[in-house]
């Protein structure tokens, strides 16, 4: 059995062959028209990156080096039998494309508890700031103040060939990923309470920083804060044991004071997240009669018709943050094995600097006049 390390020298040449044989022969090929719309509606539908890790289906959902997440709960090895799959093995399967054995998984396991030490001085940054920061906030600066080890900035202050640039940046992603879950346990000791960044060079501890902050906005990430803050305020004003009726007229209400209902709706996905679907069975399995998780599993009655009666909402589905249940800084930790394994695979592919083309309202007056 090949560790991880050995297993990606193994797998980068291939891959590498493989991408320029696409770029040399067709590199030509259209793969579609960009409207006017899709520059105006956020570049939506718009191919125009290459992410070998995962595929988002509108229906689907989100397929893991084309995983589905029911294929992954059965194939990925778990804690013990039959039981959740272990992030490791999601890892593994990110970064190879390949099932891993359960012997692979707790090495890795090790290999991950080896690396997971954290500085003082990155405590020193978080405790830093003001107590009223978000844990977002404190998440981030921890992150940044994490930079100051990266292997890869060092690599590259020295000259290291652009060839190489993928093994500081899977030293920089072990180490991030290892160190992760003690800053966030840091972050709610103290708690009162992407994608185009690294294509610049920025190693893993910037370029996930900047994804943090993505993450960090009311309608991504911070959506399952602002769902818990919701179903709060509901059960503030109509108690837990709250009717269909008064529910209705919350949402409703929620609507009609220019609020969107957190947890519903998605920018690709069409049907009901698998994300979401997978943990509510998980609560079905072992919470069934927590009042949280009833009222939770009402909404997934009441929302879905009254979004799609408001006529313009695309998908009126639960997403993720309907049901997770915890705060942004669990997904940020969560987050970091899919962009670091990307992010390795940039390296290893070479693949450049993003930089997508923006326009002016001139600039597409111009071209409508033409077509
Ligand atoms: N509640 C109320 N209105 C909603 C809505 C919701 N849950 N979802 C969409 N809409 C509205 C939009 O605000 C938009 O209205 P305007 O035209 O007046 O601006 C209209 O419906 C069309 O939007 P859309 O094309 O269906 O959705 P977008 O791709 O623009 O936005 C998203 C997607 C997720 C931002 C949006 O559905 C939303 O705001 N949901 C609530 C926040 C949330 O749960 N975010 C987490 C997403 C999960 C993730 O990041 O993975």
């Amino acid at each position: 059995h090949l560790d991880l390390h050995s297993q990606l020298k193994e797998l980068i040449p291939e891959q590498q062959e493989r991408l320029n044989k696409i770029k040399t022969e067709h590199g030509k090929v259209q793969l579609g028209n960009i409207t006017v719309d899709m520059v105006l509606g956020g570049m939506r539908g718009m191919t125009g990156l290459l992410w070998e890790t995962s595929l988002l289906d509108p229906d689907e959902g989100i397929r893991f080096r084309g995983l589905s997440i029911p294929e992954c709960q059965k194939l990925l090895p778990g804690a013990k039998p039959g039981g959740e799959p272990l992030p490791e093995g999601l890892l593994w399967l990110l970064l190879t494309g390949k099932v891993p054995s359960k012997e692979q998984v707790d090495a890795l396991s090790k290999e991950l508890r080896d690396r997971a030490t954290v500085p003082d001085y990155v405590y020193k940054a978080i405790d830093a700031l003001p107590v009223s920061a978000h844990p977002m906030t404190q998440f981030g600066s921890g992150v940044m103040a994490l930079q100051a080890q990266s292997e890869f900035q060092k690599a590259y202050d020295k000259g290291i060939p652009k060839s190489k640039y993928w093994e500081p940046t899977y030293e920089d992603s072990l180490n991030l990923i290892a160190r992760l879950p003690i800053v966030a346990s840091y972050v709610y000791r103290s708690d009162h309470e992407g994608g185009n960044v690294a294509s610049a060079l920025s190693d893993p501890y910037l370029s996930f920083a900047a994804a943090l902050n993505g993450l960090a906005g009311p309608l991504h990430g911070l959506a399952n804060q602002e769902v818990l803050l919701w179903i709060k305020s509901v059960v503030e004003e109509c108690g837990e044991n709250i009717t269909t009726e008064q529910l209705k007229d919350y949402v409703w209400e929620t609507l009609n004071s220019g609020k969107v209902v957190p947890g519903f709706g998605h920018g690709v996905l069409r049907k009901t997240d698998p994300r979401y679907t997978c943990q509510r069975e998980f609560a079905l399995k072992h919470l069934p009669n927590d009042p949280l998780f009833q009222l939770v599993s009402k909404l997934y009655e009441v929302v879905p018709p009254i979004l799609t009666e408001l006529g313009k909402v695309k998908n009126p589905w639960p997403n993720v943050d309907a049901h997770s249940g915890y705060f942004t800084v669990l997904f940020g930790v969560s987050r970091s094995i899919g962009i670091c394994s990307q992010l390795i695979w940039d390296r290893a592919l070479g693949l450049p600097l993003e930089r997508p083309k923006s326009v002016t309202m001139d600039w597409l007056e111009n071209c409508c006049k033409k077509a």
